[in-house]
Parts: structure tokens; sequence; C-alpha cells
């Protein structure tokens, strides 16, 4: 399998859940401006699409959108309990975060990232983003992971997407649960891995 990825975008998290699944994997840069991937290939023509991540498969097949390429990744690799079995009431509460992770907190930072986005809709952005992550501080307060103890693709996913309050006027102290949920998915092997594959540490 191949993933195509940006370092520090939304791709990091199928590059975590990649790293803890320990299947084997390769990684290749894609420059998001020009379509053009590290090795020179038109992105565009592996992901129609032209956005990070993508996994290929060994067989060739494409897989695209980040909460289905990490329940792939999950799924390839039952033992690490990476995603709760299908059909179990925890895999849809599952795909209720990566939903509400890609839709309610993704899509809330990408106006900051955006050089057209307009000031009103950013500030909207932020509003909302506020709002979603008190929420999601408080589903946290009694728990080590979204999941309850252990370690999940929507870790991944979360622990992604609020190291992107850095790079915006969002101040993650504000929520002291979410500071100390960061620093704990941060000093997980797979994720510093990851991290490091990415020259993000
Ligand atoms: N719905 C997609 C969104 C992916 C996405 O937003 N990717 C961003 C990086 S975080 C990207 O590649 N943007 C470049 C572009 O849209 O041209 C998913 O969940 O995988």
């Amino acid at each position: 399998m191949k993933l195509f990825y940006k370092a520090g975008a939304c791709s990091l998290a199928s590059h975590i859940a990649l790293v803890e699944s320990g299947l084997p994997f390769d990684i290749e840069a894609v420059d998001l401006k020009a379509k053009v991937t590290a090795s020179g290939a038109d992105f565009t023509k592996i992901n129609a699409k032209g956005y990070v991540p993508a996994l290929v498969l060994d067989n060739g097949d494409v897989l695209t959108e980040g909460p289905a390429i990490m329940q792939y990744i999950a799924d390839q690799a039952p033992a690490k309990h990476l995603a709760p079995l299908n059909d179990a009431m925890a895999r849809y509460r599952l795909q209720g975060w990566l939903t509400f992770i890609g839709t309610e907190l993704h899509k809330n930072f990408s106006p900051f990232f955006n050089p057209a986005a307009s000031s009103d809709w950013k500030a909207a952005a932020m509003s909302n983003l506020e709002r979603r992550l008190a929420y999601t501080a408080q589903q946290l307060e009694d728990k080590t992971y979204l999941l309850g103890d252990e370690f999940s693709i929507g870790d991944a996913y979360l622990f992604t997407v609020l190291g992107w309050a850095k790079f915006i006027d969002l101040d993650l102290g504000k929520w002291p649960v979410l500071v100390a949920y960061r620093s704990r998915v941060g000093e997980r092997a797979g994720v510093q891995a990851a991290l490091k594959a990415e020259g993000l540490i």
C-alpha cells in the first residue's frame, strides 16, 4: 500500500493509522499546489479530486476520503483494535466521531488555510470551532480516548486536526482536557513515528 500525503495535513491521520496497524506501507508526499507527487507523477491521475489522503492498494485500487481509508486500514489489522468490529454499536459511534471531526472540526479549520476566505467566513468558522471543541472537551472529560480506554482511528483524526489550532488564532488552552488529550495521543510510539516520518518532529 502507498499513502499519498502532505506533511501535517489531514493525511497524517491515515499515516498514524498505518503505523499503528503494523501493516507494511510506503508513503509519498504530494505538492498540493502543483498537484505533483514527490516522484514527479501527476497526482490528479491518482486521485481525480486532487486532494490528500489517497491510498493505493497493492492490487492498484485507489481509496480516497480519510474516514474510508482509516476504516479500511483498521479492518486489515483487526488484532490492533483500531476500530470496533463492523455491526458493533461502538463502530457506529466511531463513525459518528469520524463524521463529526471531518465535517464539524476539519472543515471549520479549512477557511483559515484558504487565502480566498472572507473574514466573515473565518469568524463564523471560529465560532463553530469554539462550540464544537467545547463539546469535544466535555465528551473527553472522563475518557482516555474518544471511545473509552482504547485508542482508535478517531483519535488519529482528532489529534491531527487539533494540531492545526497553533496555525490559527485558536488557543486550545481554553480546554485543558483537549491539551491533555493531545499530549497523551502524541506520546504514542505510532504517532511519534508518523510525525517523524513527515518531518514534523
Ligand atoms: N473529504 C476529504 C478532505 C481532504 C482534504 O481536505 N484534504 C486537504 C488537506 S487536509 C487537501 O488536500 N487540500 C488540497 C486541495 O483541496 O486542493 C477527506 O476527508 O479525505
